[in-house]
């Protein structure tokens, strides 16, 4: 059935030590000339197969001669050879203005670029695709000066000069094997924001970051977040960059955020273009993240790669830890958690629950682009945190350099990793290896009771993983949970905080000296991944969330009582609102916390996630449950949502973590003062539209607005799409923030959004703004007559037509169609079914579509 199985892994026939690519570059055909030094990977017969997409080979030479006794099998060039060493050339045209898929050399913007990761490189020349076959290349870019003054590549530039005929070359070298996957070049029409970085060791790089001219005053902070990258990365890991350039490059037209090539990334121009006026504060620390992460992968990723692209969470799972660091080390670390947890619930635990789940090392693929998913990136980071907790601080960074010691320059398996850090932290991960392997989200059920004539606690806790689609049965897991208690009458702690490895179906903890009644703080910092389901009351979930000296515990008690009250409201119509208000209110009048960490401690959880606890989603009684809470608050709590709102930021915009933390809670405090019903809230938000010198505070307000029925919300949103116009990266927020609105009249609108002339799906921002939002607005997509269905099926047709890869991370909220009652379930499988049974449907989306239905 075409599927590639983990096991069937074999090291490749023939390796490539050295490649030499000529680029003769023209949108409409650009010739590649490709030569590649191929070796005998051990004794055999085999013959040299090199991957393609289609191309017709111009010419075949081996060692200098033309030769026509190859042959092309499926899509791969095979070529018999009867030596141990060839030269073997081949030349190929290719047509980028024609690529809508964005993989392989494309046009974006008027210039060109690549995007290899994961198989792209087949589509610009024939080549062992796989990322085991590492190579040094040297490249040479010839093309149009006038239309392409700037040719960048891979590595440190050789040498670049002028042709007679208008045309100009340039070659750069990268001293460093890589597989095809991190290959790059970029022949474009660009301005330059360059900066230097002496590395610990007194070498001098050169930065630079490259965008259309009109773009270069809003580089700057990203500049400074990769200088603060290189910086941090030798820090904590010791790791030095290791060429004389570094540079970045921005493109509009991305199918993912960014891409790592060896000494050239290139970012979808939303995680590299800054400034105040058209950013959000939200922006700036995705920019800072994704500047970082690529950086990272330097040394987890480039240095050292995947031996297969089963081993995606190698790069991928260790780098999100080590950006998930960066990031925590520039702010809050409390607050970082706190939203790193949150993106987890929002996008993996519902992977890890329905038809599309796979381990974070999975075992069989149809399409690797459909394996770029929040189990492989986000659990994967998890994994990496449980051993970092497991092991200890020293530990994990004796693991890690052995790690990069021994394997630099190689291709390795999550495997290799996991060995490292019981080598060098002296534990056994045996039993541990089962998170690379089972996937599901395991839960956990704890039970503390007190023996108080005994003076003693005992905590009951028991795991059970969940059967996930190929896997019905499960192992226990280990799961390392950072627990402690708390005297319920002093707020006191009972005794430190512990680490119990629990790695039994069940386990009885037992605490002696504990006279007072104690509670129970679990899984603090969310040390492991699971669900916990305890038993601890609304009093004792308040309690927690005012006392614990844990502050993702203490957010994680604010979450569960709301949740306990929305679950009570949506399912059995019991809207008990008190203990959530005066919970609340005791967080708000808490001078000592950070404002950034109230206003996550007092938003309530999202309609999905309400929905993901639930045995049938009720979209709209969930709705329902959630907008009465908010106005409870709203109104209860008016006094003090109007006085957080009061505190803004003193003077001009600044990106610090503290004007950060007041805009954040302003934001929220609005959005509550507009679900009190308060008459002057659309006033209020409008002024905030009007006057705000940054996009943080204009958003916020957009967003109150586009959920409201004010005459201010035609306004705000005309006066937004006017000043912006022409700006692709404002305008995606001017669609999202309407496909997210709570109005009843949202999908009939996100219709109309998707015929506006500024609508198209050529560009993945711009689907993702409309269609991607819209996924994720569980009431709005949900509507009980299936138009929601029918829109995301239509666009999804379209796009698979032109882009595959974006059509198919869009499925999702398809896949979902046994969370809903009979009527929503049987309209979402037709529309599964409609997809299915299009002609010319994409791989990426078949495999999507048929797993859904499975
Ligand atoms: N490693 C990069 C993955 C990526 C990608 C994957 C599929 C299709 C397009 C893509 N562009 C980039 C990004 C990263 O994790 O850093
Ligand atoms: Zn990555």
């Amino acid at each position: 059935d075409g599927a590639i199985s983990r096991h069937d892994y074999r090291p490749p026939a023939w390796t490539v030590p050295e490649t030499r690519l000529v680029f003769d570059l023209d949108p409409a055909t650009t010739r590649v000339t490709a030569t590649l030094s191929v070796a005998r990977n051990g004794e055999h017969a085999e013959p040299l197969r090199l991957d393609g997409a289609g191309q017709e080979p111009l010419a075949v030479r081996v060692d200098g001669v033309a030769v026509n006794d190859w042959r092309i099998e499926g899509e791969q060039l095979v070529i018999p050879l009867s030596g141990d060493a060839h030269a073997i050339e081949t030349e190929v045209e290719i047509a980028p203005e024609r690529n809508t898929q964005l993989m392989g050399l494309y046009a974006s913007g008027g210039n060109l670029c690549t995007q290899c990761e994961a198989e792209g490189f087949r589509r610009i020349t024939y080549f062992p695709d796989r990322p085991d076959v590492l190579s040094r290349y040297a490249v040479r870019l010839v093309a149009d000066k006038a239309r392409y003054p700037v040719l960048l590549a891979n590595g440190d530039p050789v040498d670049a000069g002028d042709l007679p005929d208008g045309r100009h070359w340039a070659e750069w070298n990268d001293p460093f094997p890589k597989p095809s996957y991190l290959f790059a070049l970029v022949a474009g029409d660009l301005a330059v924001n360059r900066g230097s970085f002496t590395t610990q060791s007194g070498r001098d790089v050169q930065l630079g970051i490259w965008v259309r001219a009109a773009d270069i005053d809003k580089t700057h902070h990203a500049l400074h977040a990769l200088k603060l990258s290189m910086a941090w990365d030798e820090r904590v890991y010791g790791r030095e960059y290791d060429l004389d350039v570094f540079n970045i490059v921005a493109v509009d037209d991305f199918n993912f955020g960014a891409m790592e090539n060896k000494g050239l990334n290139i970012f979808n121009s939303r995680y590299i273009l800054a400034d105040p006026d058209t950013a959000t504060d939200y922006d700036y620390d995705a920019i800072a993240a994704v500047v970082a992460h690529e950086y990272f992968h330097n040394w987890s990723g480039n240095r050292i790669t995947c031996r297969d692209w089963f081993q995606l969470s190698l790069k991928e799972g260790f780098t999100v830890y080590r950006d998930q660091g960066f990031s925590a080390d520039q702010g809050s670390a409390a607050v970082k958690r706190i939203e790193d947890v949150r993106g987890l619930r929002a996008a993996q635990f519902p992977e890890d629950a329905g038809p599309l789940a796979h381990p974070v090392r999975p075992d069989s693929y149809l399409e690797i682009s459909n394996f770029y998913t929040a189990t492989i990136y986000n659990k994967g980071a998890e994994l990496i945190r449980m051993m970092a907790t497991i092991l200890g601080p020293q530990g994990f960074r004796a693991g890690t350099d052995l790690y990069f010691d021994r394997f630099d320059g190689t291709a390795a398996t999550c495997e290799d990793f996991v060995a490292c850090m019981e080598e060098a932290g002296g534990v056994n991960l045996g039993q541990f290896r089962l998170w690379y392997s089972q996937a599901g989200t395991p839960r956990v059920a704890a039970s503390l009771s007190h023996q108080a004539g005994e003076g003693r606690a005992t905590l009951r806790l028991a795991q059970h993983v969940p059967g996930t689609p190929g896997q019905p049965d499960k192992q226990p897991m280990v799961l390392p949970l950072k627990l402690r208690l708390f005297g319920g009458e002093t707020g006191r702690p009972l005794g430190p905080e512990q680490l119990v490895l629990l790695d039994q179906p069940a386990s009885t903890i037992v605490f002696d000296g504990i006279t007072e009644r104690p509670v129970l703080s679990i899984n603090r910092g969310f040390s492991t991944p699971v669900i916990i389901e305890s038993d601890r009351s609304a009093r004792e979930l308040a309690f927690l969330s005012a006392h614990d000296d844990d502050p993702f515990a203490r957010y994680e008690a604010m979450q569960q009582l709301m949740l306990d009250t929305l679950v009570a409201a949506a399912v059995e119509g019991r809207a008990d609102h008190d203990a959530v208000v005066t919970a609340v209110a005791n967080t708000l009048a808490d001078a000592d916390l950070d404002p950034a960490f109230v206003a996550e401690a007092v938003l309530l959880p999202s309609e999905s996630f309400i929905g993901d606890q639930l045995a049938s989603v009720d979209p709209e009684a969930i709705f329902r449950a959630r907008e009465d809470l908010r106005g409870a608050l709203g109104r209860r709590l008016s006094d003090q949502w109007r006085h957080a709102y009061d505190q803004a930021p003193a003077g001009p915009y600044v990106y610090t973590p503290a004007a950060k933390g007041l805009r954040r809670l302003r934001s929220v405090a609005l959005g509550y003062i507009a679900a009190s019903g308060a008459d002057d809230a659309a006033r209020l938000a409008f002024r905030q539209f009007e006057t705000a010198d940054n996009m943080t505070d204009r958003q916020g307000a957009l967003t109150t607005l586009a959920s409201g029925q004010s005459d201010e919300r035609e306004a705000a949103l005309d006066i937004f799409y006017n000043r912006y116009a022409g700006n692709g990266l404002v305008i995606d927020k001017w669609f999202q923030t309407q496909a997210l609105s709570s109005r009843d009249d949202t999908g009939r609108l996100v219709e109309e959004l998707a015929r506006h002339p500024d609508f198209t799906l050529a560009n993945p921002n711009r689907a993702r703004s409309l269609v991607g939002a819209f996924g994720a607005n569980q009431r709005a997509f949900n509507a009980a007559d299936g138009s929601g269905y029918r829109f995301l099926a239509d666009q999804l047709i379209a796009l698979d037509r032109l882009n595959p890869q974006t059509a198919a991370k869009l499925l999702p909220p398809l896949a979902r169609w046994r969370r809903f009652d009979a009527g929503r379930s049987g309209l979402m499988r037709g529309e599964l079914e409609r997809i299915v049974a299009t002609p010319g449907l994409s791989k990426d989306m078949f495999e999507q579509v048929s797993k859904s239905l499975g």
